[in-house]
C-alpha cells in the first residue's frame, strides 16, 4: 500500500507496529499537523462509520483510538512552534461530564500551547464544578468544553446555566467542541440564552482563531 493508504489502515485495524517507522517516513514529506489531519483523522472518521453501522466493535474502536493517541504523542514534537507568541492567555479545557472522548481535546491542547496559550488539561468526564473550580484556582481567560455525544450537547448546556447561576458567566468565554454540536446549535439556541460568551470552534485550528479573537 501506499504510506498515507498504509498510515489510514493502521488506525483502522489498531495495528501499531511499525507504526513509528511510517510515521518517520511521512514526515519526510509531510509537516507533522498535516500528517494529523489529513492522513490519520480520515482514518478515524472510516473507524467511525464502521462503528456506526455496526461493521466495528467498541474494543477494536479503542484499540484505533490508542494508536491514534501514540501517533499523535509520537508527532508532537515535530509540530510547529510559535516560539515567540507567548502568554495570549490561559484556557481551562474538559471533556465534560459522562463523555470519555479526549482526543479531539488533546488536539486543541496542542495546537493552542504551540501558539502561545497556557492550557489547562484537566481530562475527561468533568462535572462543572472541576472545571469553575479550575478556572478559579488558575485564574483562567477562557474555559473550553468538548464533547462528543448527543447527551453531552444538553451537558454543556446545563453547564453554561450553572455557569450564570453561579455569576462566573461574564467572567469567563467559553468554546465549545466536538463531533455531535453544530454551529448552529451553539451559535443560535445556547447563546440566545446564556448571558455569557459562548462559540463554536469546528477543530482545533477554528479554536485557536476564536482564541486569538476573543483574548484581544
Ligand atoms: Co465513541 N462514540 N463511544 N468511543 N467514538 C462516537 C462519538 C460515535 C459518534 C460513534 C458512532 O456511533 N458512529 C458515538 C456517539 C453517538 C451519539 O452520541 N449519538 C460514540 C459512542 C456511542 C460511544 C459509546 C457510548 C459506545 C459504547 O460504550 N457503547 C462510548 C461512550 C463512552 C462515554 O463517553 N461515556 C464510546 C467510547 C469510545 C472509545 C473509548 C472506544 C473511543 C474514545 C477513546 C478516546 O477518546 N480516548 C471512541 C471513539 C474513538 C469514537 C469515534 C470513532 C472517534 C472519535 C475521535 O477521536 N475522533 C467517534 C466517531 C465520530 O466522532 N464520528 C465515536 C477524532 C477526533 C480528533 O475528533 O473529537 O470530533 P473530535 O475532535 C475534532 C472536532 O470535533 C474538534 O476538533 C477536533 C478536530 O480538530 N473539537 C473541538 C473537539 N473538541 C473540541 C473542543 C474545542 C474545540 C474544538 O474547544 C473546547
Amino acid at each position: 500500500l501506499p504510506l498515507e493508504e498504509r498510515l489510514k489502515r493502521r488506525i483502522i485495524d489498531g495495528e501499531r507496529n511499525g507504526l513509528e517507522d511510517d510515521l518517520l517516513e511521512a514526515l519526510q514529506t509531510e509537516p507533522a499537523l498535516a500528517i494529523v489531519n489529513d492522513v490519520l483523522l480520515d482514518g478515524m472518521k472510516t473507524v467511525g462509520e464502521l462503528f456506526g453501522s455496526g461493521q466495528m466493535q467498541l474494543p477494536f474502536v479503542l484499540q484505533s483510538a490508542e494508536v491514534m493517541k501514540a501517533a499523535v504523542a509520537f508527532l508532537e514534537p515535530h509540530m510547529e512552534k510559535n516560539e515567540d507568541e507567548e502568554g495570549k492567555g490561559r484556557i481551562v479545557l474538559a471533556t465534560v461530564k459522562g463523555d470519555v472522548h479526549d482526543i479531539g481535546k488533546n488536539l486543541v491542547d496542542i495546537i493552542l500551547s504551540n501558539n502561545g496559550y497556557e492550557v489547562v488539561n484537566i481530562g475527561i468526564k468533568q462535572p462543572i464544578n472541576a472545571i469553575i473550580e479550575a478556572a478559579e484556582q488558575h485564574q483562567a481567560d477562557a474555559i473550553g468544553m468538548s464533547g462528543l455525544l448527543v447527551k453531552s450537547t444538553v451537558v454543556m448546556k446545563e453547564n453554561l446555566q450553572e455557569m450564570a447561576s453561579r455569576g462566573v458567566a461574564a467572567k469567563y468565554p467559553v468554546m465549545l467542541g466536538g463531533a455531535a454540536l453544530t454551529r448552529a446549535y451553539v451559535e443560535d439556541d445556547l447563546r440566545s440564552q446564556y448571558e455569557g460568551e459562548v462559540h463554536y470552534a469546528r477543530d482545533a485550528f477554528e479554536g485557536l482563531s476564536l482564541m486569538d479573537k476573543v483574548m484581544t
